[in-house]
């Protein structure tokens, strides 16, 4: 992970109220994550959406240490990285909880996020990143509900040099695209062993649900790769934890890269 946090807030009594303000990008998944598990915890926030790239000169600015999102502001202190900002949300506002309390399962859980946040997260990413650079025009379909600061026309004109720098820094080479989508269906699976278990999809959704289900409805955001996950557990998790993701890019991944996926369904 590129964020680290950086300082520590005294753990708030629930009914305090706590001045927060997300910093994200329109689509991201793992700024998704953090914002539902705001939502989920009853933390009001306010929210500011960057643009790609430009993201990292305005999180520098605001003096955050990276210049990934999702970042966060809360009274006053910076956190960034979803893992990170996670736990300072389960600190300061303890209830409703993001971890089970038996320590075993918190083990469970605690795998489960790290594998979305650190692997399933950087395959989707990188998989979106080669469409968008196929065509950045769908790039205005993310930005539904954003408040970006340009209008989305001139953000989807402007867009190309960025996409391009943008894929180029998370290595989304063809090579790189290609073995992402070949693993796949191993993560699908492993998702789905994760629900059979209990690990993801309790009645009360845990960190990791948040981390995977956001990738997934980004993953299923692809009509190339919608077929393959939104049918079997894994993507009934997604819509039922993720209700709503903007976003829709029409198939433009080559034929034989989707072959391993389609052999799998
Ligand atoms: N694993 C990190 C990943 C952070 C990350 O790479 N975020 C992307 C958005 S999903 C980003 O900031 N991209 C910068 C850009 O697109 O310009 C986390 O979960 O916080």
């Amino acid at each position: 992970m590129t964020a680290v946090r950086t300082e520590t807030l005294p753990a708030q009594a629930d009914s305090a109220p706590i001045d927060t303000r997300l910093f994200t990008i329109p689509g991201s998944h793992p700024g998704t994550a953090v914002r539902l598990m705001l939502e989920y915890k009853g933390i009001e926030h306010k929210r500011t959406d960057l643009l790609p790239v430009l993201s990292w000169a305005v999180l520098k600015a605001l003096r955050f240490p990276g210049v990934r999102v999702p970042a966060i502001k809360i009274d006053g202190h910076k956190v960034q990285g979803s893992r990170e900002i996670t736990r300072e949300l389960e600190r300061i506002k303890p209830q409703p909880p993001l971890f089970p309390a038996d320590p075993d399962r918190r083990t469970a859980v605690e795998e489960a996020e790290r594998f979305g946040d650190e692997d399933l997260q950087q395959s989707i990413r990188r998989i979106l990143l080669w469409a968008l650079r196929q065509d950045t025009a769908p790039f205005a379909s993310f930005a539904e509900g954003s408040r970006i600061g340009i209008p989305i026309g001139l953000a989807v004109k402007t867009a190309g040099p960025f996409v391009a720098l943008d894929a180029r820094s998370v290595e989304a080479s063809d090579a790189n695209v290609r073995e992402a989508i070949s693993a796949l269906p191993a993560m699908l699976n492993r998702i789905d062993d994760w629900i059979a278990e209990g690990v993801l999809g309790g009645e009360q959704p845990n960190a990791a649900d948040f981390q995977i289900a956001t990738c997934l409805r980004l993953a299923i955001s692809l009509d190339d790769l919608r077929p393959a996950i939104e049918h079997r557990p894994a993507g009934e998790l997604a819509f039922r934890v993720v209700p709503d993701y903007p976003g829709r890019i029409p198939p433009v991944l080559p034929a034989a890269w989707l072959e391993p996926l389609r052999a799998s369904a």
